[in-house]
Order: structure tokens, then C-alpha cells, then sequence
């Protein structure tokens, strides 16, 4: 498998997970301004979407969407509890929060990379995201893992985008439960060598 990245972007949610598999993988840096993989690929030949992440199968399919590649790779080997099973309740409750991730987090960390919003509009869309943070908070105070006791695919997603809350000068200590879920995933020993290996 081939996994096309940007550094420190949301597709270093499903690098933490190939090594917490333990999966075989290339990483392939993609110039996210021009589009060209470091292997000297048209990149909007392998994802139209223009976007990282991309997963390239031995196959030769590529998946796409963070929250969509997340499950495939924790189906790969599910003794390793990375995702409740296929068809289960709990499943369900991992899409729930994948979703919110990709939708209120991600989408509400990733506006703030766009220069013009400022001022006002931004404390506008601040608003809305410190808002879904308060989600976040009812949930991690009572339990370590969005799932509860279990680190799953979701976490790690979570903490790659909670990270962009530094760029953009937000301060995670006002939410001591996000900035102790930051900690505490953050020492996982693949968090440690993706986070390593993505040091551009
Ligand atoms: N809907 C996609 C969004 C992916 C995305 O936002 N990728 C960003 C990095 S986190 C990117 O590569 N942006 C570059 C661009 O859009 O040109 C997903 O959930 O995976």
C-alpha cells in the first residue's frame, strides 16, 4: 500500500494507523500546491479530488476520505480492536464520530488555514467550533477514548486535527479534557514515529 501525505495534514490519521497495524506501507509525500507526488506523479491522476489522503491498494484502487480509509485499514486487522465490527452498534457509533470529526472538527479547524478569515468572521466560525468542542469535552471528561475505555481509528483522527488548533493560535489548556486527550494519545509509540517520520 502506497499512502499519499502531506505533513502533519489529516492524512497523518491513517499513517498512525498503518503503524499501529503494523501494516506494510510506502509513504509518498504529495506538493500540495502543485499537485506532483515526490515520486514525480501527476497527483490529480491518482485522487481527482486534489487532496490528501490517498491510499493506493496493491490492487491498484485508491480510497480516499480520511474517515472511509480509517475503516478500511482497521478492517485489515481487526483483532486489533482499532473498530468495533462491521455490522455492530458500536460500528455505528465509530461512523457518528468519524463524521462529526470530518464535518465539525476538521472542517472547522481547516477554515482557519484560509488567510481572510479574520476578525470578525472568525470569531464567528471560532464560535461554532468552541461549541462543538464543548461536545467533545462532555465526552472525554467521563471517558479517555471517544469509544469509551478503547482507543479506536476515531482518536487518532481526533488528535491529528486537534493539533491544527496550535497553528491557528488556539489554545487547547482552556479545554483541560482535549489538551489531557492530546497527551495521552500523543505518547502512543506509533503517534511518536508518524509524527517522527512526517517531520519534513
Ligand atoms: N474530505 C476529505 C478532506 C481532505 C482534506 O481536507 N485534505 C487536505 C489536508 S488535511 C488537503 O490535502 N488539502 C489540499 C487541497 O485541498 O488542495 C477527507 O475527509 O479526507
Amino acid at each position: 500500500m502506497k499512502l499519499y501525505f502531506f505533513p502533519y495534514a489529516c492524512s497523518l490519521a491513517p499513517h498512525i494507523v498503518l503503524r499501529e497495524l503494523a501494516l506494510p506501507f510506502d509513504l509518498v509525500l504529495v506538493d500540495n500546491q502543485a499537485k506532483i507526488t515526490a515520486e514525480g506523479e501527476d497527483f490529480l491522476q491518482i485522487n481527482p479530488k486534489g487532496y490528501v489522503a490517498a491510499l493506493k491498494l496493491d490492487n491498484g484502487q485508491v480510497l480516499t476520505e480520511a474517515s472511509a480509509i480509517l475503516q478500511y485499514l482497521a478492517d485489515l486487522k481487526p483483532a486489533a480492536g482499532l473498530a468495533p465490527a462491521n455490522g455492530s452498534w458500536e460500528r455505528v457509533r465509530l461512523q457518528e464520530w468519524l463524521n462529526f470529526i470530518a464535518t465539525e472538527i476538521h472542517g472547522g479547524l481547516a477554515v482557519f488555514f484560509n488567510d481572510a478569515i479574520q476578525g470578525d468572521v472568525r470569531a464567528l466560525f471560532e464560535a461554532t467550533l468552541f461549541k462543538r468542542f464543548a461536545v467533545l469535552v462532555q465526552t472525554l471528561e467521563r471517558q479517555d477514548y471517544l469509544l469509551g475505555s478503547h482507543y479506536s481509528v476515531a482518536d487518532a483522527y481526533l488528535f491529528v486535527v486537534l493539533r491544527w488548533a496550535a497553528f491557528h493560535a488556539i489554545d487547547l489548556g482552556r479545554w483541560p479534557a482535549l489538551a489531557a486527550f492530546q497527551q495521552r494519545v500523543g505518547e502512543r509509540p506509533a503517534v511518536v514515529a508518524a509524527l517522527a517520520a512526517e517531520n519534513p
